[in-house]
């Protein structure tokens, strides 16, 4: 029998992703809570342990007489929904899924998930001045992200192919709780009725 220990941060949205797919495809999960605040991912023992790159969330795949360790969010949920329809059987929109996870890393994560790290978890005044000279490139960059997912999905009710795939629950993670990072939401019908739309599938659970 497989277990499946999820290493993770309740406020990290990389982390939820994982917890979403899981709870979607309802597939028990068990959690190690680590407090990245804190640097508990940073001690010698996770880097030799779970992940060499110092960061959660890690999918801990445990078949007994093996146990491994899978970093980086968008894989540990193909590894979950692989075989499922949260993965499209279409080779073309399987593809255009993975299209839009790697969108959801290169320029939707580092600039909406930062912006709201560091303004509702660390605050403002406890930057640093790099840290405060990336604040105006990155809002930018996040709302220029935020405006071509609602654009896209102004003729379609899901990112890619007919129905929820995991490009839809990599992006919903971060842009649900985009407004703790200051970014306007409700200037964008489109995707704030696609919040909706995640929000409602069976299984769903919230973040935390
Ligand atoms: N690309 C990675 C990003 C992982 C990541 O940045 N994790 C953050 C939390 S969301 C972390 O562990 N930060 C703690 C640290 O860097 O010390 C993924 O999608 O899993």
């Amino acid at each position: 029998m497989t277990r499946l220990t999820l290493h993770e941060d309740p406020l990290s949205g990389n982390c939820y992703k994982i917890r979403l797919t899981a709870a979607l495809l309802g597939l028990p999960l068990a959690l190690r809570q680590y407090d990245i605040r804190a640097g508990e991912t940073r001690t010698p023992a996770f880097l030799a342990e779970v992940n060499a790159n110092g960061r959660i969330p890690v999918l801990e795949i445990d078949e007994g007489e093996e146990r491994r360790f899978l970093p980086e969010s968008n894989a540990a949920c193909w590894y979950l929904a692989d075989g499922s329809a949260l993965i499209p059987a279409d080779r073309f929109d399987r593809a255009d899924m993975l299209r839009w996870m790697f969108f959801e890393q290169y320029n939707h994560e580092p600039n909406v998930a930062t912006l709201r790290f560091w303004l509702t978890y660390i605050g403002e005044a406890n930057l640093t001045d790099q840290q405060r000279a990336l604040l105006a490139p990155k809002r930018a960059a996040g709302e220029e992200a935020l405006q071509l997912m609602d654009q896209h999905l102004a003729t379609r009710d899901w990112f890619a192919g007919n129905s929820a795939s995991l490009a839809d629950i990599a992006l919903y993670a971060y842009t649900h709780v985009a407004e703790e990072g200051g970014f306007a939401l409700g200037e964008r019908p489109h995707l704030t009725r696609w919040l909706g739309r995640v929000a409602a599938l069976p299984g769903y659970v919230p973040m935390g």
